[in-house]
């Protein structure tokens, strides 16, 4: 018997026994009406663009990391339906909490992929303003966005204001205590909050099998009262789908959901990982039969929602607009390091102080 007799029904948290697919591997659409769509053939159209941009975009940046103009980069090749489709689903309200893996969640916010990467080239904190597109700096310490979006879904909750909150985060992070924090306060408290968890079955090289003994990354959300979907983060309509549902469950003050979407990392875990080391081909192979553009193409194709024209005119576009990000990068400003203490605290912390003053001594040192 549960603790608290207004609790619901402890199975109706629990994952349903197959990931939810609208959009299989062959491209083939099923209706599900336990997840319904709302997508007219502008938005269908709009989720492939994205998705073509993100990976374009995306191999621009390993390309620019192999050229020494990057310090490294993270790729999401793979995971581009678990990133657009629920970011796709997203109110203009909602804040991302994002990991170091989120450009195409950037993208669907309308964040310059420039901006981004200052980030992994060494020269700001990061260009973009995060109140303006409602996309956090990245964070590079594992799961603590968790936290962060738990805050600020709980601020939204006291301020009575209908934002969401939502934190993308790895499979690996579930297992960090900040994690566990934030699942636990944002279930406690009803706060508005999401966390996708983007389960592409690595941690670096440790393999989701010795990541965890739970059935499956969404079973994880009952043991916080809350319900986990699993879906199949290949499928950019079922991402879509899923999102849609969860942020209405938190919108409506039924507190925080646990999305996994089961995908895969096609590339390395960053540039200065080697996969070759902990992972067979024959693996990569099976999820490349998997990917989620090729799928989504042949749906709209047989919709005749596109053709061979408009695929290559979308691919020239993404082509022309990753040129564009190089030429951006290489021409843009440092930003200033000092900006690191400025938004951390309204009043300064003694120790934040002392360390603004070690810092500027240093730079102040270095021009001399
Ligand atoms: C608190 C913390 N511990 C360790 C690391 C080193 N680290 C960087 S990425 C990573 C694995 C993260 O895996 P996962 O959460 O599955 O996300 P993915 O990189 O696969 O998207 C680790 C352990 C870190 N950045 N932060």
């Amino acid at each position: 018997m549960a603790i608290d007799p207004t609790f619901p029904d402890p199975r109706s948290l629990l994952p349903a026994d197959r990931p939810i697919q609208l959009l299989d591997a062959d491209g083939t659409f099923t209706e599900d009406p336990d997840w319904p769509i709302d997508l007219d053939d502008a938005q269908l159209a709009e989720l492939y663009r994205l998705m073509v941009m993100a990976r374009q975009i995306d191999a621009q940046a390993i390309t620019l990391q192999r050229q020494g103009q990057l310090g490294v980069y993270a790729s999401l090749r793979g995971q581009e339906a678990a990133q657009i489709g629920t970011a796709f689903a997203l109110a203009a309200q909602d804040f991302v909490f994002p990991s170091y893996r989120e450009m195409g969640v950037a993208l669907v916010r309308g964040v310059d992929p420039a901006d981004l990467l200052h980030v992994f080239r060494g020269t700001w904190l990061g260009a973009h303003d995060p109140a303006k597109h409602r996309f956090a700096l990245i964070t590079i310490s594992i799961a603590t966005q968790a936290l962060h979006a738990a805050g600020f879904a709980m601020g939204a909750k006291l301020d009575g204001s209908d934002s969401c909150a939502v934190a993308y985060m790895g499979d690996g992070a579930t297992s960090e205590g900040d994690a566990h924090e934030a699942f636990n306060f944002a279930s406690v408290f009803g706060a508005p909050c999401v966390f996708v968890v983007q389960n592409n079955q690595y941690a670096i090289s440790v393999p989701l099998t010795r990541q965890t003994k739970a059935p499956t990354i969404a079973h994880k959300g009952i043991g916080y009262g809350m319900p986990g979907y699993r879906c199949d983060g290949n499928d950019v309509l079922g991402t879509y789908a899923v999102m849609r549902q969860a942020l209405r469950h938190a919108r409506e003050g039924n507190g925080p959901v646990l999305i996994e979407a089961v995908t895969y990392r096609m590339e390395a875990h960053t540039t200065a990982d080697d996969p070759t080391r902990y992972r067979e081909d024959t693996e990569l192979e099976q999820w490349r039969a998997r990917d989620p553009i090729t799928r989504l193409e042949k749906f709209l194709r047989d919709r005749e929602l596109v053709d061979d024209e408009v695929v290559e005119t979308v691919a020239q576009a993404a082509k022309a607009e990753a040129q564009s990000v190089r030429a951006a990068l290489y021409d843009a400003p440092h930003g200033d390091p000092m900006e690191l203490f400025s938004h951390v605290y309204a009043e300064p912390t003694q120790q934040l102080r002392d360390q603004h003053e070690l810092l500027q001594a240093e730079l102040q040192g270095q021009d001399a």
